[in-house]
């Protein structure tokens, strides 16, 4: 899937700003036709609950409506034209003119559809109905309860299996954007150490097989440093400059498509040279060892919830250099295309995490909304639709040199019979559709430990959520690390050859709370909880990364555990520094490699 690019053979024109929108009541009669009625402007992209008041408003769940006009110009319609979405969180169903286009399903990934057929020269009316439900169908996980009490009216609640918040609407960047009638679709290219690049072009239109395809690749100063031909190849480029955290140097593949009938479609699709593999414990980034530094990540912050912000990312990777990470999960769903672009732009290395997040029927993070007593794997039925969203995240991260690894799922019931079944295919799929065979990690919790892992092996690299001194043995930061060395040991023990690395680990902290006693939430405790994990990686060779949970503070579900959201953060919700994050930059910069 391409992202919507201005090229000599194509025109984009970007569909955000001020929309119409309104919240559905559950039969609400809706007519996708017509201009809505007693409609509120609202933002896209944006998540939608922070932008007015009231508690109802921000926790509604079901149905809402997006509405637009947009013009279309002659020229315009010349060719074909598409319509695309960033993500629209969770499902979308899109009209245009009154007439159904379809629907997506999966809150984190792009889609499009032709509208060739469907718009018309001047005004077009585009109406997106957005569901926000999470249950046992979708990703990620939830439950949807009728509560009732006596006297008041059934008010439907869901519970997200999962503690950020569950923001929703279109949250990512609404472009339309013309291509030829026969138009480049899919572009894959894979540029290895020796210099050796692979390419495979997918074109769509009438006798598409029978195009030609021309391709370059150009140098960052534009330079042309080989030419081949063909719809899949391969090439060499003389002693190519590599990518890697130091030196994010990128090239671009130009694709030239010629159609029999003489229509030309030309994209670039920027990509690096690096490579990606795993030796004796090892993670490595162009044959050398890279020491995982950084954290989990949650893109969200401020009115905008999960919005796409682009000066909220830029700065959060400022923040990272400067911390002195070189890489973070998108815990705990794909981010943003824009911000792979700018990792990649900018060296960071990225574990791409699906949204495969509570899929654990018995456990959640906030210890309170899990809780159903049958086993996980019978409960639920996400399986065909993981699979879909495993391939839908690799089509469209393929290229990035940034992407590392893939993340199948966040915290699943690991240790319940079924686990090894639901994963095998789904880890499988990723390899098959990814020709880098990137390594791909399912992120496990304590409830998986050593002995009742049922899907370390499936795992290239085990990547362990740990958070002892803090959900256990809390205050108690020796005994916590006894525990956590224990279990990295006995993971060792049972994978001998395989990285490990923690993928989380934290402590809730009160920006501004001190305590000459490091207690609990004091921003001392947070920084002796993360010298103590430290002490404990730096005693075993066998470590391979540490990603701290969490970058920063951020908006969760309302219950007990939460005191104005998760307060993990060694950033704050605005991205200020904790007292931690000194420490953390001063280990970082020491740590062991050159990345
Ligand atoms: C976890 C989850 C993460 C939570 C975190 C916490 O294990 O993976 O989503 O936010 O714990 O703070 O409890």
């Amino acid at each position: 899937m391409l992202y919507p690019r201005m090229t000599s053979s194509r025109m984009v024109f970007e569909l955000n700003g001020i929309w119409d929108f309104k919240l559905l009541k559950k039969k609400e009669e809706r007519d996708a036709g017509r201009r809505l009625k007693d409609s509120m402007p609202m933002p896209v992209p944006s998540s939608y609950n922070d932008i007015y008041p009231g508690r109802d408003f921000a926790d509604h769940v079901g149905d809402m409506v997006y509405q637009r006009t947009f013009t279309v110009t002659n020229p315009v319609k010349q060719g074909r034209l598409f319509l695309r979405f960033g993500a629209v969180t969770h499902t979308a169903e899109v009209w245009l003119n009154g007439e159904l286009l379809g629907s997506h399903k999966g809150g984190f990934l792009p889609f499009s559809f032709e509208i060739s057929k469907q718009s018309r020269v001047g005004e077009n009316l585009l109406t997106v109905f957005v569901n926000n439900i999470v249950d046992y169908t979708t990703l990620p996980c939830g439950r949807v309860v009728e509560e009732e009490f006596p006297g008041l009216e059934q008010r439907t609640v869901n519970l997200p299996n999962f503690d950020f918040y569950n923001y929703s609407g279109i949250m990512r960047p609404v472009w339309i954007y013309t291509t030829p009638d026969v138009y480049i679709e899919d572009i894959e290219v894979y540029g290895k150490m020796d210099g050796s690049v692979y390419w495979k072009i997918q074109a769509e239109g009438e006798s598409a097989d029978k195009a030609k395809v021309t391709v370059r690749v150009l140098d960052a100063e534009g330079r042309c440093v080989y030419t081949g031909t063909g719809y899949s190849g391969s090439g060499r480029v003389e002693a190519p400059r590599l990518w890697d955290t130091q030196d994010p140097y990128l090239y671009r593949l130009w694709v030239r498509l010629q159609s029999k009938s003489g229509n030309v479609d030309e994209y670039t699709e920027i990509f690096g040279f690096r490579e990606v593999s795993i030796r004796d414990c090892r993670i490595l980034l162009n044959e050398k060892p890279v020491y995982l530094k950084g954290f989990g990540k949650h893109e969200e912050g401020g009115s905008r919830g999960r919005g796409t912000d682009m000066a909220l990312m830029t700065k959060d990777l400022g923040l990272l250099k400067w911390i002195g990470a070189n890489s973070f999960r998108t815990s705990h769903y794909p981010n943003s295309e824009e911000m792979m672009q700018l990792c990649d732009r900018m060296g960071i290395l990225v574990i791409d995490e699906s949204p495969a997040v509570g899929l654990n029927t018995g456990f959640t993070a906030t210890g309170l909304l899990g809780g159903n007593p049958k086993g996980t794997w019978e409960t639920l039925r996400t399986k065909e639709h993981h699979k879909h969203v495993m391939e839908e995240m690799v089509k469209r991260d393929k290229n990035h040199p940034c992407v590392i690894a893939w993340s199948a799922a966040n915290e699943p019931a690991s240790q319940e019979d079924g686990a090894k079944e639901y994963f095998a295919p789904l880890v499988a799929l990723t390899k098959e559709k990814d020709i880098q065979k990137r390594p791909v990690t399912i992120v496990t919790y304590e409830g998986s430990t050593p002995k009742t892992c049922k899907v370390a092996e499936l795992c290239d690299f085990l990547v362990l959520n740990r958070y002892r001194g803090w959900y256990d043995t809390e205050g108690n930061l020796k005994g916590a690390a006894v525990k956590l060395k224990e279990e990295l040991e006995g993971f060792h023990v049972r994978c001998p050859e395989k990285p490990i690395m923690l993928g989380e680990y934290g402590a809730d902290t009160i920006a501004g709370l001190h305590d000459l006693n490091a207690r609990l939430f004091s921003e001392e405790y947070q920084t002796e909880f993360m010298r103590a994990y430290g002490e404990v990686f730096d005693s075993l060779p066998y470590i391979a990364g540490e990603h701290v949970w969490v970058f920063a503070d951020f908006a969760t579900a309302e219950n007990i555990k939460r005191v104005d959201g998760n307060k993990k953060g060694i950033f704050t919700r605005d991205r200020r520094p904790k007292q931690a994050a000194y420490f953390l930059k001063s280990r970082w910069e020491e740590i062991r490699n050159p990345y």
